[in-house]
């Protein structure tokens, strides 16, 4: 634990000992050997030569062919993109410039949404670094990347054992010419519940000041009243406030009359008049079709002044075909990502849609052949990762029934497997749509989605018909998930929820008035600093502070990992989820002009109390570790 040591206890910490406290507490005066920075690395790579990486079955380390990295000369200046237009114009400036181009603009989601939609966000710093600098050199003329956000920031201490922070600024180093695009859960910031409204307006100050400038800023349910802070927030940093609105239904079907064109151009309105300085179409899961992207921003270019941004997800198969329409009708940007890590899931491929505009004057302005070197390493880079892949391989043309995120598809399928509905996969899908029209026909994204899910999994888990819900559900009991949803811990749906099924829900429970991120007690930063300085034993960072504000377990989690087993972001990333193979040697660059060689030797049988000896030489020099064998 943290509180080994005396100069970790509150008391010592606090001051109020006397030397009677050595006589006490002897045992806070042992003090452990702190282990190197060597010795905590081949604990590591022990664990993963022995017990594998959480999620990768196959431990025998595959043959990897290295990525070819572009060459680019890092003596010549940056070429200039939008991040010098938006330092010299400012918001409003770059909003207008944007509309001044006749060739649509491009984000690039690699960084992100791309690898958050096909490989569970598992795309490591280590690899991101080596790629943005030739990608900004190469594609120095897109609006965007977006490289932070949405699940990246959760996962990367969960997961990767990596810090969020550091990657945005170690990005932001190599990329200093195009804009860094994050996506903002608006009162979810980057997690999955509410925060005090104190705490989303740090982060976001934090966050721009670490190297973000576009801030996608949406609500799960659509709910304006729930973005405005976030907006606000933005605002005051002198950053790119784009507000999103989530597509849902579908426009051109005259049977879904919830959502229909007038609801997303009075939406629109409604988030320009709140200060948005671009406005986001955020189709999560891809439903927006290409008559009615034609439809919607046509109408959009009429109704509303600011820049329009379209977002999708490729699972149809549709959305180059959709992405053409929307470019007739005079987007201004839309989301693509590198072929390599574009379609199905992810977002439509750049390099087709280039293609796809030939001939016309709203053909991205790109060299191709630099969009098909990033492509190649992407290509490469991809296969470390496939651990991860989700297994779909063909368009999906069911999500316009289950209206599933891009996101959610694999997630679900997991969460579904760990209840032994594996089998009921298919069910588990159309249970999904049914509690969609259960719940009033409702905005599905992180976290509502979330939701969604979890009451499906419920019905099918339970054999629970719609019926069966509304005539025995007084002596349910629903997952929480579901319980705060129908109180309004998530803010308010559209023409409100469904009262019968409300009540059912929340039985005796009262629902909460107004925006829940209002009735939070505002986070006490201070009070948080102090409360780590203490618990971790060192100082820390304002972006510590925030970490452990949005993920306090998670965050612990990381430390205590870091303080195991050291910094593991500078392994590269076969040997990350693979481990070594005997006699295999590899050299760890463990800090700029300090480099590690190590060389696995062998693993000993288990021994009776089921650990095993992994022989390494570091350095040259003979090492072992003791490891517990899980398996
Ligand atoms: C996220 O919130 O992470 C999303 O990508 C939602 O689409
Ligand atoms: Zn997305």
């Amino acid at each position: 634990s943290f509180l080994e040591n005396v100069v970790r206890h509150p008391s010592f910490l606090n001051g109020s000992y006397n030397t009677s406290f050595i006589d006490t507490t002897p045992e806070l005066f042992i003090f452990p050997k702190r282990k190197d920075r060597g010795t905590k690395m081949l604990t590591f790579l022990g664990e993963t030569i022995v017990n594998g990486y959480p999620g990768i079955e196959n431990i025998h380390k595959p043959k990897f062919d290295a990525p070819v990295v572009p060459k680019v000369s890092s003596f010549e200046s940056f070429p200039d993109g939008t991040k010098q237009i938006l330092d010299e114009r400012g918001p409003e400036g770059l909003a207008k410039w944007v509309k001044e181009q006749k060739e649509v603009l491009l984000t690039d989601t690699t960084f992100r949404d791309a690898h958050q939609s096909l490989l569970a966000t598992r795309v490591r710093t280590h690899d991101l670094k080596k790629i943005a600098e030739p990608t900004a050199r190469l594609l120095p003329g897109l609006f965007s990347y977006e490289m932070w956000g949405g699940a990246t920031f959760d996962v990367a201490m969960r997961f990767l054992h990596e810090d969020p922070w550091e990657r945005l600024l170690t990005l932001r180093k190599q990329a200093p010419n195009v804009l860094f695009q994050m996506l903002l859960r608006a009162s979810n910031a980057v997690g999955y519940t509410n925060y005090p409204d104190n705490a989303v307006d740090e982060f976001v100050a934090k966050s721009a000041s670490a190297g973000i400038d576009v801030f996608r800023i949406f609500d799960s349910l659509n709910w304006v009243e729930g973005m405005r802070p976030a907006i606000e927030s933005v605002r005051k940093t002198g950053k790119i406030a784009e507000a999103a609105m989530c597509y849902t239904g579908d426009i051109t079907d005259s049977s879904r009359t919830k959502y229909d064109l007038n609801y997303y151009l009075e939406l629109a309105k409604e988030l320009q008049a709140s200060g948005a300085h671009i406005l986001a179409i955020k189709d999560m899961a891809g439903l927006l079709k290409p008559e009615a992207a034609y439809t919607l921003i046509s109408a959009l270019k009429e109704t509303i002044d600011i820049p329009v941004h379209l977002h999708t997800h490729d699972t149809s198969g549709n959305g180059i075909f959709m992405y053409a329409k929307a470019v007739e009708a005079g987007v201004d940007i839309v989301d693509v990502a590198v072929s390599a890590m574009a379609g199905l899931t992810s977002q439509p491929s750049a390099n087709t849609l280039y293609y796809a505009l030939g001939g016309t004057e709203r053909q991205p302005d790109l060299k191709i052949s630099a969009l098909e070197q990033l492509d190649e390493f992407w290509e490469a880079t991809r296969k470390y990762y496939q651990g991860f892949e989700s297994g779909m391989n063909a368009p999906h043309t069911e999500v316009y029934q289950h209206e599933m995120p891009g996101g959610q598809y694999s997630n679900l399928q997991q969460q579904a497997k760990a209840v032994d509905l594996g089998d009921r996969w298919t069910e588990v899908k159309k249970m999904y749509r049914t509690v969609n029209d259960m719940f009033g026909d409702v905005v599905k994204v992180t976290p509502s989605s979330k939701v969604v899910g979890d009451m499906a999994l419920y019905m099918v888990q339970n054999d629970l018909t719609r019926e069966d819900v509304y005539n025995k559900g007084k002596n349910m009991d629903f997952p929480d998930s579901v319980i705060e949803f129908f109180q309004g811990q998530l803010g308010q749906p559209y023409q409100g929820f469904p009262k019968e099924l409300q009540e059912i829900i929340l039985k005796s429970r009262k629902p909460v008035e107004g925006r829940p991120g209002a009735l939070l007690e505002p986070i006490n930063f201070e009070e948080v600093e102090n409360k780590l300085f203490k618990e971790l034993g060192r100082q820390v960072t304002s972006h510590d502070i925030l970490s452990y504000v949005m993920y306090p377990k998670v965050f612990l989690e990381f430390e205590q990992f870091r303080e195991n087993f050291g910094d593991v972001s500078v392994l590269d990333t076969p040997t990350f989820f693979y481990g070594l193979r005997p006699g295999e040697e590899i050299e760890v660059e463990i800090e700029q002009g300090k480099t590690l060689i190590v060389k696995l030797i062998s693993v000993s049988a288990p021994r009776d109390d089921a650990k095993r000896i992994v022989y390494f030489e570091l350095n040259g020099q003979p090492r072992e570790v003791l490891i517990q064998d899980q398996s």
